[in-house]
C-alpha cells in the first residue's frame, strides 16, 4: 500500500489530522492497535477550547458538538468553605465547551467512515521504518500476514505508550517529566450535575472536581493515593468522601447514584523535543502529557494537529518545507505554556505529601488573590480558554 501520510493511532489526534489532511487532498492511512469499541470505551477528556471546536468544524466533524455541547462562560473555584466564580468571558470574550472525548472519537470516526478513508484497527506490531529517508514506511500484522505501507511522512499520533517515541534514537531526543505524588479517581454517572459550571475545590481532606458530559449525566473526580485501586472505592465511600470535600451549597445539590464508569489515573508532566525527526513528527499525547487539572491534553493534542496539517498542506500545495521545518518550534512554545499552566493548576488545588502546612497557606493566598484580582483572574482565564494558535 502506498499513501502520503501513514498516521499512527486512531485516538482524537490522529483522527482529527487525517480528516484535515482528506480536506486538502492529502490522502493519508490511519494504522490503529484497538478496536474502534475500545477506542471509544476510554473516558477522558470533556472540556473543549473553542479552538478545538473549530478545527473539528474544519474537519466537517463538529455538527454534533456544536448542538449539543454545553457551553461555559465561567467556572467555580471552591476554597475555605466558599465559592468563587470566575467569568472567562467578561476577561476573555471567550467560552469553553463541555463536550465528551468519546463523542468527539465518534464524531471523527464517523466522519473519517463517511469519506471512505482508509483506517485498520486491530494493527499488531505497528512498526515506523526509515524515517530518517525520503521514504519511510510503516509495518504492521493484521491476521498473521505483514504489511507495509509506504509514505511520504509518517504522524505519530500513538498516545504517551505509543511506539513512535520510543524508535527515536536516544541521542536525538531530550525529555523532561515531572511525576506527581497522587491520582485522580474518577466516576461517571447518570446524574444531574452539582452546578451549571465546573467546581474545583482546594480541600484540606484533598482536590475534588465536579464536572459533567451533559444536563444529565455527572463527572466527579476526586485526589487519591497513587496506589489506590479501584476496588478500594466503592460508589457509596466516593460519595461521602466527596461530599466531606465540597462546600455546603455543592453538597445539597450533589445527586448521588450508581456510577457507570470508575477508573484512577496517574497525574504526570511530560514533554519530548523535538517533535520531529526527518519525516517523521509526533502529535498529541505521543510528544507531551499534562496532569488534567487545566483540561489541556485533549486541546494541545488539536493544536498540534493544526499546526502540523498546515505544514503538510503547505507542503503539498506550495511545494515549499518552512512549514514541516517550523512544526516542532511552533507546537513546542505553546505546548509549553500548557505544560506551565497545568502544572501551575495542580500545584494550586491539590494536597501536596510534603510542603506542609505552609505550602497550603500559600495555595489558599494565591486562590484568594485570584478570585479578588481582576488581572489575576483574566490571565487564569486566558489560559482556561486556550491560548492563540
Ligand atoms: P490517545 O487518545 O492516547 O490516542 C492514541 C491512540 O494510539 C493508539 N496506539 C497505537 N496504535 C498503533 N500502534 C501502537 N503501537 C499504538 N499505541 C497506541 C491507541 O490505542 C490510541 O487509540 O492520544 P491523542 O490522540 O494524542 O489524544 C490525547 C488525549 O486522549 C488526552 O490528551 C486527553 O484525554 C487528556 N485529558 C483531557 N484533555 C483535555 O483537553 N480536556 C480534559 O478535560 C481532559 N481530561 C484527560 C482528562 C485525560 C485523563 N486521563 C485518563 C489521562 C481527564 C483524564 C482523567
Ligand atoms: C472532565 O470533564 O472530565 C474534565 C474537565 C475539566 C478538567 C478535567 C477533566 O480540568
Amino acid at each position: 500500500m502506498r499513501t502520503k501520510v501513514a498516521i499512527i493511532g486512531a485516538g482524537p489526534a490522529g483522527l482529527l489530522l487525517g480528516q484535515l489532511l482528506h480536506a486538502y487532498g492529502i490522502d493519508n492511512v490511519i494504522v490503529e492497535r484497538q478496536t474502534p469499541d475500545y477506542v471509544l470505551g476510554r473516558i477522558r477528556a470533556g472540556l473543549l477550547e473553542e479552538g478545538t471546536v473549530a478545527l473539528l468544524d474544519a474537519a466537517g466533524a463538529g455538527a454534533r458538538a456544536r448542538h449539543e455541547g454545553l457551553v461555559h462562560h465561567g467556572v467555580e473555584l471552591a476554597f475555605g468553605g466558599a465559592r468563587h466564580r470566575i467569568d472567562m468571558h467578561a476577561a476573555t470574550g471567550k467560552t469553553v465547551m463541555i463536550y465528551g472525548q468519546t463523542e468527539v472519537t465518534r464524531d471523527l470516526m464517523k466522519a473519517r467512515a463517511d469519506a471512505g478513508l482508509a483506517t485498520v484497527y486491530q494493527a499488531a506490531d505497528v512498526t515506523p521504518h526509515d524515517f530518517g529517508s525520503v521514504a519511510p514506511r510503516v509495518s504492521y500484522v493484521k491476521d498473521d500476514i505483514t504489511h507495509e505501507i509506504a509514505c511520504d511522512f509518517i504522524a505519530g499520533c500513538d498516545g504517551f505508550h505509543g511506539v513512535s517515541r520510543s524508535r527515536v534514537p536516544a541521542s536525538a531526543i531530550q525529555t523532561f517529566e515531572r511525576v506527581y505524588p497522587f491520582g485522580w479517581l474518577g466516576i461517571l454517572s447518570e446524574t444531574p450535575p452539582v452546578s451549571h459550571e465546573l467546581i474545583y475545590t482546594n480541600h484540606e481532606r484533598g482536590f475534588a472536581l465536579c464536572t459533567m458530559r451533559s444536563m444529565h449525566r455527572s463527572r466527579h473526580y476526586l485526589q487519591c493515593p497513587l496506589d489506590d485501586h479501584v476496588d478500594q472505592w466503592p460508589d457509596d465511600k466516593f460519595w461521602d468522601e466527596l461530599k466531606r470535600r465540597l462546600d455546603r451549597k455543592a453538597v445539597d445539590h450533589l445527586v448521588t447514584g450508581p456510577s457507570i464508569e470508575k477508573s484512577i489515573a496517574p497525574l504526570r508532566s511530560f514533554v519530548a523535543e523535538p517533535m520531529r525527526f526527518g519525516r517523521m513528527f509526533l502529535a498529541g499525547d505521543a510528544a507531551h502529557i499534562v496532569p488534567p487539572t487545566g483540561a489541556k491534553g485533549l486541546n494541545l493534542a488539536a493544536s498540534d494537529v493544526h499546526y502540523l496539517s498546515q505544514a503538510l498542506r503547505e507542503f503539498y500545495t506550495e511545494k515549499s518545507a518552512a512549514g514541516i521545518d517550523a512544526y516542532s518550534a511552533m507546537a513546542l512554545a505553546r505546548v509549553w505554556k500548557a505544560v506551565r499552566f497545568s502544572w501551575w493548576m495542580t500545584s494550586m488545588l491539590h494536597k501536596f505529601p510534603d510542603t506542609g502546612e505552609f505550602g497550603a497557606r500559600i495555595q489558599l493566598a494565591e486562590l484568594d488573590y485570584l478570585v479578588s484580582s481582576k488581572a489575576a483572574a483574566t490571565s487564569l482565564s486566558e489560559n482556561y480558554v486556550g491560548l492563540p494558535f
